[in-house]
């Protein structure tokens, strides 16, 4: 089987012009020293899948039938028909009508199925004994032990003694019932979700610049633009289709790539820009600098549609490009030659993703970012935007339906018309309604190192290897009374450390819906049978909620298809109003429709916000929000003198490993052993040579590594994908003040030959 339509060829210049002094630019060379292996590029994988042995089907699997899902992995959410036989998937193409992929797919989406067969699936709830051993158990025993243990410890230290972590994987039924049942049943104040070592920055930049979390494109704005600035952001490893839609502009685009890496993206770019870890923030105070000093500017669009430009000219004056070279890295002519490119073209669009959330300043650096499309007027029109890029296969609907941080629908606790309006629609006793928000992430571990926090529900995420700072984190969850895990796998490395573990059904084996990037909201369907007793989180919920005793309150919650109903009427009014949406089948039909959606005869495909002009503020300005800069909070010293960065190495490799590392394919086409990019010179002076073993450490860990030496990171920087579990043993807990965001991709360490 081959992946169906390849995009067309690419209307993108290929010169890579590297601008900065002292760096070489040699493409070619880049292109391989870039890898850090010898394996494909991923615009080799998205292209000619086959090749990789990516889609195959069992030759004695022929399928008599088809439907249609959903990807489960990241944020773009690709449509993927499902080969059905005896109506259980058998294998799975790209959809060629789905508005997003267009018939392509990375090799994650072609290896979805694979990753469910594992003998490290759970199939049994695990409870473990005094010992430390774990013994499979009933769904009764799990249950009442759970319920009891959690009834337990809040009658003795209050309902807010047990919190849960949420996540941006499961569909957003399951994670609305589950919101719901844990603040509105169990009485818990405080839920967080992994959303917010992902997404926290994009949600408080926009609530702050527009009034509402709303990033504002569609995914045709890839191919509608003139001019792509990418911030921290890697798009050929970590949302390879969205990068062949931009293959796919046939406006001969300016990109702008910005990072300190000359990874994959940045070699595709027509410039790149190696900023000084942090220094984002500088530069884009300097751009709007000369923006405002040459009056670039679109002065209708200010004056009709913004707030503040005032303040925001006298903050900028003094960030001349001579001013912030030294913290940015970048030449006052490079500087000032951007500005050029950006003004010279018509329609220009921001996207930002890891390198601008995970930062100390991270919610004032997206703002920055959305400050130069406000000053440009490059907002609500074809091809432009202050795009901020989701993650996760349902970041957004985590965002709007987790019932964490925002009350369900994107509602404010605290506000006393909005618990009324939730309790009216859902028919729940509105006292049942928290009326504070609750403890963000960190401050829920805080809270158990304070001895606030006795008891912790985590429901598909594995903060015991994605958390910031690993040592300090597991000492904290040592302290937990009882601990609670839900999982595909009964092997992660949170999974392991359960008193209870329930073995959760994953993608392809249950029903729902996710929110992709470009808030288009898709369907997911159960293809194949879940392994042994493992039960979808949706029916894991239900029963917690009628073994803690208060089923009564969720009677109608009955299906995730019934809670889709149930979850519209509390969007009206809202921007993310769905109610046009009339159910599953309507979703099917359309491709997935994006949010807002209030009239069921709109029949566009695509749509974008802000074409108006009218932003969510109550006087419908946006707003220009800033800050001055703050110092990188543990800048590289004479004891640790190399900059951390961490991040996505490979388009096969999904976050903790615990999916991707049950392909054999996926296996095969991303490096296996941890390993850390250096620079060329800085390996030299170490006398390191390329693959040998090295110890890198921090002030908090030592982890080993080989060394993959080359000039694609600048001196001074060296770099470790997230997907090995030592990384976050280097890494420092601190967090963006406004976001709570871990800054995950900045600390100091050193790096020395092994022994
Ligand atoms: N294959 C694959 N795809 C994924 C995922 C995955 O695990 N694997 N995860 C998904 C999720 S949840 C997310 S959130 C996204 C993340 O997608 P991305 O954010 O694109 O991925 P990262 O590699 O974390 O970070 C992007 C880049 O930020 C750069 N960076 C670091 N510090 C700075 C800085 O100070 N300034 C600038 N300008 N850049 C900096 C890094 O060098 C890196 O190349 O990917 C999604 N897609
Ligand atoms: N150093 C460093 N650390 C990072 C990052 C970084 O760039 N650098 N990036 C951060 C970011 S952006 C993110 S999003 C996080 C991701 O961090 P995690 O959320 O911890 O990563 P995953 O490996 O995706 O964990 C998801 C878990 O859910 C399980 N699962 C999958 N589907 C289901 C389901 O349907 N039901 C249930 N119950 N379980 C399921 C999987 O088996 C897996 O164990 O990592 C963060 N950590
Ligand atoms: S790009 Fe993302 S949504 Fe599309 S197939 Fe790959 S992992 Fe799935
Ligand atoms: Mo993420």
């Amino acid at each position: 089987m081959n992946g169906g339509d390849r995009s067309q060829e690419s209307g993108v210049k290929s010169v890579t012009a590297t601008v900065t002094k002292g760096s070489s630019s040699l493409p070619d060379r880049a292109r391989s020293l870039l890898r850090a292996q010898d394996g494909p590029l991923t615009r080799e994988l998205v292209r000619a899948p086959d090749r990789f042995g990516l889609g195959q089907l069992p030759i004695s699997a022929v399928p008599d039938a088809t439907t249609t899902s959903v990807c489960g992995f990241c944020s773009t959410g690709c449509g993927l028909n499902i080969l059905l036989k005896d109506h259980e998937a058998v294998g799975l193409t790209a959809a060629k009508d789905y508005p997003v992929n267009l018939g392509m797919a990375c090799p994650k989406g072609w290896e979805a199925l694979a990753v469910l067969d594992s003998p490290e699936r759970g199939t049994t709830p695990l409870l473990k004994n005094e010992q430390g051993k774990r013994s499979a158990v009933d769904w009764d025993t799990a249950l009442r032990t759970m319920t009891g243990r959690i009834r337990d410890i809040q009658e003795r230290h209050g309902n807010e003694s047990v919190a849960f972590l949420s996540t941006g994987q499961i569909a957003t039924e399951e994670m609305a019932f589950l919101g719901a049942v844990a603040k509105f049943g169990l009485g818990m104040i405080h839920g967080d979700g992994n959303t917010r070592q992902c997404m926290a920055t994009a949600v408080t930049a926009y609530k702050e610049s527009f009034g509402f979390d709303a990033p504002p494109y569609a995914y045709a704005d890839l191919e509608e633009s003139d001019c792509l600035v990418f911030v921290g952001a890697n798009p050929c490893i970590a949302h390879p289709i969205l990068w062949e839609r931009v293959t796919r502009n046939r406006r001969s685009p300016e990109i702008i790539v910005i990072d300190p890496r000359r990874t994959e993206t940045a070699s595709a770019a027509t410039l790149h820009l190696p900023v000084r870890p942090k220094g984002d923030l500088e530069f884009f105070y300097a751009l709007a600098n000369v923006f405002i000093a040459n009056d670039w500017l679109d002065h209708d669009f200010i004056a009709a549609h913004t707030h503040g430009i005032e303040a925001f000219a006298a903050f900028v004056k003094d960030f001349t490009p001579d001013a912030v070279a030294e913290s940015t890295g970048i030449s006052p002519e490079v500087i000032r030659d951007t500005a050029n490119r950006i003004r010279s073209r018509e329609r220009v669009s921001f996207w930002w993703t890891m390198g601008v959330n995970q930062s100390h300043q991270g919610t004032r650096t997206a703002q920055a970012i959305i400050n130069l499309a406000l000053l440009t007027g490059n907002i609500g029109k074809p091809g432009t935007g202050a795009n901020s890029i989701t993650g996760q296969c349902n970041a957004m609907g985590s965002r709007l339906f987790s019932n964490t941080t925002n009350l369900l629908g994107g509602h404010d606790f605290k506000n006393a018309a909005h618990r009324e309006k939730v309790a009216r629609s859902l028919d729940i006793p509105v006292d049942r309604i928290p009326n504070q928000p609750s403890l963000a992430y960190s401050e829920i571990i805080e809270g158990i190192l304070r001895d606030r926090i006795k008891g912790l529900w985590i429901i598909a995420t594995n903060p015991a290897h994605s958390w910031i700072n690993q040592g300090q984190f597991k000492d904290i969850l040592g302290r937990l009374d009882f601990l609670v895990v839900q999982d595909m796998y009964s092997t992660t490395e949170t999974a392991v450390l359960a008193d209870v573990y329930l073995p959760a059904a994953g993608w392809g084996e249950k029903d729902g819906t996710f929110i992709n990037s470009e808030r288009r909201i898709g369907l997911l369907k159960k293809v194949r049978k879940a392994p042994g007793e493992a039960l979808a989180d949706f029916h894991i919920v239900r029963l917690v909620a009628e073994y803690a005793g208060v089923g009564d309150l969720f009677r109608g919650w009955t299906s995730p298809e019934a809670v889709f109903q149930l979850l519209k009427p509390l969007t009206a009014g809202q921007p993310c109003d769905i109610n046009g949406i009339r159910d599953y089948r309507h979703l099917d039909e359309a491709g997935g429709i994006q949010w807002p959606y209030r009239d069921a005869s709109d029949d566009a495909v695509e749509r974008r916000l802000f074409a108006d002009g009218r932003f969510h503020h109550a006087d419908g300005k946006a707003r220009f929000v800033f800050e001055a800069p703050r110092p990188l909070p543990e800048p590289a010293n004479q004891r640790y003198p190399l900059t951390l960065l961490t991040g996505r190495s490979s388009a096969a490799t999904w976050h903790t490993q615990t999916r991707t590392s049950k392909s054999a394919v996926l296996r095969k086409l991303a490096p296996q052993a941890a390993y850390v990019e250096i620079n060329t010179e800085d390996a030299r002076e170490l006398h390191l040579k390329p693959s040998q073993h090295v110890v890198v450490e921090s002030q908090r860990g030592s982890v080993r590594a080989k060394a993959f030496v080359t000039s694609a990171i600048p001196r001074g920087q060296v770099f470790m994908p997230m997907h090995d579990s030592g990384t976050n043993l280097l890494t420092d807990a601190v967090f963006d003040p406004y976001s709570r965001q871990p800054a995950y991709k900045a600390c100091a360490v050193r790096l020395r030959r092994e022994e």
